[in-house]
């Protein structure tokens, strides 16, 4: 169909919008998109770039020289920079470009820490640094960079020649015929007969480009950038999200790139490289002995193309133990629109290494407000001020926990956001402090698209100060969405965002308390009417940089100003904010969620798949729509929604307005118990899940992880995507199919002779002493969990309507022994709030347990004063069964009694303060 312009049009993009399931063809593929096309043609007929011999500098933490393009003699800066933590940054520019090319900024936590490099060799043709222990070996001709780690290489940077830079030009240096993709295109071609020049462009995209009813200007013509990384010590590659596919990254031999350009896909297909809302452009390769990931720091459309290593497990087996790759290692051949090569390699060696690496650059999530991690009822929309607090009190009703209710975008006036529809929501603040009375928080929901309405003050201020992302020729952009004719603030400029920010405070927001927290949707930004759904490419942004630069950084921006604004309002409260768009950093200010979903079993698989790959891209923060978006979930699907809900970090149900209600009570009794059962176990496991967060701030280890974090030398378990790992403690397997009795559960082997842990089933403690494939029963209650033996995890059991009401409540110690029977945990807490914890005012313990005995061992001294003590600690795994406990505390023994159970003992009452030191010794 095509869309006319006025009003027509509108109704026509509302049609393609609300319509059924996506239609891939609304969105590109590589081969509609010129630039794609053009750096995916290298492919076949390499590039050429080479050194200049004598202009090699180096420097106490970098070298620098020049790089030709053999063919077209266009020179180039490279700039290979040593970071601290093993990483390399390596950055190419042009050398005398015709306007500054985008950098990305406000991705990197802060400017990286350099490290010292050293130079060992230097020949002709070669270049040897090493920094930490790690090599650099830089290649004049053709141009290659080898990173080793340890003596292992594990990234060659250009090994394929894919290295791919247009320079800015002129476009009068183009032959006619490459300027345009007119329709009369054929007739220039015969009438002009120009000689090409040696480093013309002939794809017909290059200079300008028409997508459906869309036209692209492209003023600054062709100016891509490619370059593929080679991982020789890798057999998977993994990353790149957001895509509703596999957590191993598949080969894109004959299909599309993976495509990274936030878009706004309703009903996304799942098993498709196509983009979704969020970029993080960060990959790993993995093998048995080493991990390095490659972060490509670019914001501008981006699509990546894969090769995946020979899956032949025989000859790849006899290729390890010789020694040498017969077949081409894993690769990633990344394409950006513009900007500049900037990529950084991490070196590993472990998994976990690479991902802290990857978080020391971007950064984590902040330890969020405990409340944020219980859980959160949403749907679009709840009606009115009477719907909220109903649903509240049926809750409690019904025994089931709920910390948080969701306000979608129905509760503003005409969506104009920062105001309340006066008639559903009269009284706000009333309704605010119905829930917050309760332990409740409330949630609304705040976009970037703003209402073109001369009544509005927000438009207004934007008009006037000339606040809006702004057209070619100068205009304020005007695109359509929820309000209709809405523009868009450019949030690039820091006075917007200052102004944005001002916005939250409660003298201005009067409607709202500093319990209301935030939701930014449609941030990609979504315009109905755009080019895919989006922003044009030609649009101008602060600093004068056109969109295509800094696409994928537009909801970025945006939550920076949120984030900001959130804290301004209340300064020692942690602000939660949940995106919908994301690039790479914006962790650093949100969670997020997979979006649009369907209520349908592979889109559930599918929520597992995608948040562990976020996991490794820095957004451990992360839940798909409990129950799915779109569509109407029967009983099974969930029940089973939930029971994987619970394991996954973001913890929220959601629903589209056209669906059926579905809160809990609304299905019969027993989906209703199996839900609520599901909701107390999340709860009962929140001390984990928090203090998993607070060691996220801390290291960069993710809060969840894929098998291969934990068993790097278990390949077998590479490519599971349908388990995860909570820290390294739990082994979660949900049940994700239609009418099963029985699930397959995969054990990982710690070693290459498949020894595995023990692991403990988390409701009946029986032991699973063997790697490999498992077959379990589950009943429609059972949600397959193991306890790693050799771990310790917190819990809290006491059933509440609300987190924020647990505080003081006591803890229970579970503690699963190794077969030498020790384990080790740690725990967390703080006023769960505020940032007092960055005072020192929290306590982290870790405890240990060795020779039937557990003792406590404080990091940090501490400081904060908590009401809550050790209400029990249940020990599985034990030879025998102890006749009971002495717990000695201030050099004072106490005997406490032990209970024995099927599979574990429970020491009653040790009764133990947080803060204070204890010895806990069993009696045989
Ligand atoms: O604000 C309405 C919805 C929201 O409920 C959903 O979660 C977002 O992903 N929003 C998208 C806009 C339109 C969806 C068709």
């Amino acid at each position: 169909m095509r869309c006319v312009l006025g009003v027509l049009a509108t109704l026509c993009a509302l049609f393609l919008i609300l319509s059924d399931a996506v239609d891939p063809s609304n969105f590109k593929t590589c081969d509609q998109s010129s630039f794609c096309r053009r750096s995916r043609k290298v492919q076949s007929s390499g590039s050429k770039y080479a050194l200049i011999p004598g202009t090699l500098n180096t420097y106490a933490d970098s070298l620098t020289a020049d790089l030709v393009n053999k063919e077209n003699h266009h020179q180039f800066a490279f700039k290979l920079e040593a970071l601290v933590g093993s990483s390399f940054r390596l950055q190419i520019d042009e050398k005398q470009p015709l306007k500054p090319r985008y950098r990305v900024e406000h991705a990197l936590k802060g400017q990286p820490q350099t490290g010292r490099i050293r130079v060992q060799r230097e020949t002709d043709g070669e270049i040897v640094i090493t920094s930490e222990g790690n090599k650099a070996v830089i290649h004049g001709d053709p141009f290659r960079v080898d990173f080793y780690e340890n003596d292992v290489l594990v990234v060659s940077v250009n090994a394929k020649n894919w290295l791919y830079f247009e320079h800015l030009r002129q476009k009068s240096q183009e032959p006619p015929a490459a300027q345009a993709e007119h329709e009369n295109q054929q007739e220039q071609d015969a009438a002009v007969e120009t000689p090409k020049a040696a480093d013309a462009i002939d794809d017909p995209g290059a200079w300008e480009e028409n997508f459906k009813s869309h036209h692209d200007a492209k003023p600054y013509g062709p100016e891509a950038v490619a370059l593929d990384f080679s991982f020789p010590a890798a057999e998977i590659l993994f990353g790149i999200p957001e895509h509703a596919d596999s957590f191993v990254l598949k080969s894109t031999s004959g299909t599309d790139p993976y495509r990274l350009y936030n878009l706004d896909v309703f009903e996304y297909i799942v098993d498709s490289k196509m983009a979704l809302y969020g970029s993080v452009p960060v990959i790993y390769g993995h093998g048995p002995q080493r991990t390095a990931g490659v972060y490509w720091q670019n914001a501008a459309e981006t699509w990546v193309d894969i090769q995946t290593a020979e899956t032949n497990v025989v000859s790849s087996l006899v290729n390890f133990v010789s020694g040498s790759r017969k077949s081409p290692p894993p690769a990633a051949h990344f394409m950006s629109e513009s900007g500049i090569v900037d990529a950084f390699i991490l070196l590993g060696p472990k998994p976990l290494d690479a991902f802290k690496q990857y978080a020391a650059l971007t950064g984590t999530h902040e330890l969020p407000q405990l409340f944020s991690l219980a859980y959160h009822q949403s749907r679009w929309n709840y009606n009115d001020e009477r719907d909220v607090t109903s649903v509240s009190a049926k809750f409690d009703e019904f025994n089931i926990p709920m910390d948080t209710m969701w306000l979608d975008i129905e509760y503003t006036d005409g969506k104009r956001y920062f105001t309340w529809d006066k008639f559903k929501f009269p009284q706000p603040l009333t309704m605010i402090k119905n829930l917050t009375e309760l332990g409740r928080h409330l949630v609304v929901i705040i976009d970037p698209h703003i209402k073109r309405d001369n009544g509005y003050f927000f438009h207004n201020d934007c008009t006037e100060r000339g606040y809006y992302v702004k057209t070619r020729d100068g205009n304020d952009y005007e695109g359509w969405c929820w309000p209709g004719a809405a523009s868009y603030p450019d949030f690039f400029n820091p006075v917007v965002r200052d102004y944005y920010a001002s916005q939250y405070a409660l003298d201005k927001f009067q409607t709202v308390t500093s319990d209301v927290m935030l939701w930014n949707d449609m941030n990609e930004p979504s315009v109905f009417n755009g080019p895919e759904i989006t922003a044009p490419k030609d649009l101008i942004h602060y600093g004068n940089w056109e969109h295509r630069d800094v696409h994928n950084l537009y909801g970025h921006m945006h939550l920076m100003g949120s984030f900001a604004g959130l804290q301004q309002r209340d300064p020692n409260q942690r602000p939660f904010i949940l995106t919908r768009a994301h690039f790479a950093g914006s962790q650093r200010y949100a969670a997020i969620w997979t979006g649009d979903n369907l209520a349908d079993w592979s889109h559930l698989q599918h929520s597992i798949k995608m948040c562990l790959t976020e996991a490794t891209a820095g957004f451990s923060f992360c839940g798909a729509d409990v129950g799915g978006f779109f569509g109407n979930p029967d009983a099974e699907l969930l029940e089973r929604w939930y029971q994987t809900g619970i394991f996954l970090p973001f913890f929220r149900a959601h629903a589209h307005i056209d669906t059926k209600r579905r809160e809990p009570w609304l299905f019969p009794e027993r989906t209703r118990l199996v839900i609520q059962n599901a909701v107390l176990k999340r709860y009962s496991y929140l001390p984990l899940w928090y203090t998993a967060f607070y060691e996220l701030e801390q290291t960069g280890e993710p809060v969840i992880r894929p098998l291969l974090a934990h068993y790097p030398l278990d390949k077998e378990g590479f490519a599971i995507d349908n388990q995860l790992l909570v820290q390294d403690r739990l082994l979660v397997r949900p049940v994700m199919q239609q009418g099963v009795s029985k699930v397959d559960v995969y054990f990982p082997a710690v070693d290459d002779k498949k020894n595995g842990d023990l692991w403990y089933d988390v409701d009946t403690y029986q032991r699973q002493e063997k790697s490999g494939y498992v077959s379990v029963s589950v009943d429609e209650y059972k949600i397959p969990v193991w306890q790693r033996g050799g771990s310790i995890l917190p819990k809290k059991e006491r059933q509440r309507r609300a987190s924020t009401l647990m505080i003081n409540d006591p803890y229970t110690l579970i503690i699963c022994l190794d077969r030498q029977g020790k384990a080790s945990g740690s725990l967390y807490l703080d006023d769960e709030k505020s940032y007092a914890y960055r005072q020192g005012q929290f306590i982290h313990v870790n405890y240990e347990f060795a020779n039937g005995q557990l003792v406590n061992r404080f990091i940090g001294k501490p400081k904060y004063k908590s009401d809550a003590w050790i209400e029990r600690i249940v020990i599985a795994g034990l030879e025998r069964v102890p006749s009971g406990a002495g717990i000695t505390v201030n050099g004072v023994t106490q005997q406490l009694e032990v209970l024995p159970h099927e599979g574990h003992v429970v020491v009653r009452k040790p009764g133990v303060k947080m803060d204070v030191d204890f010895a806990l010794k069993l009696n045989y």
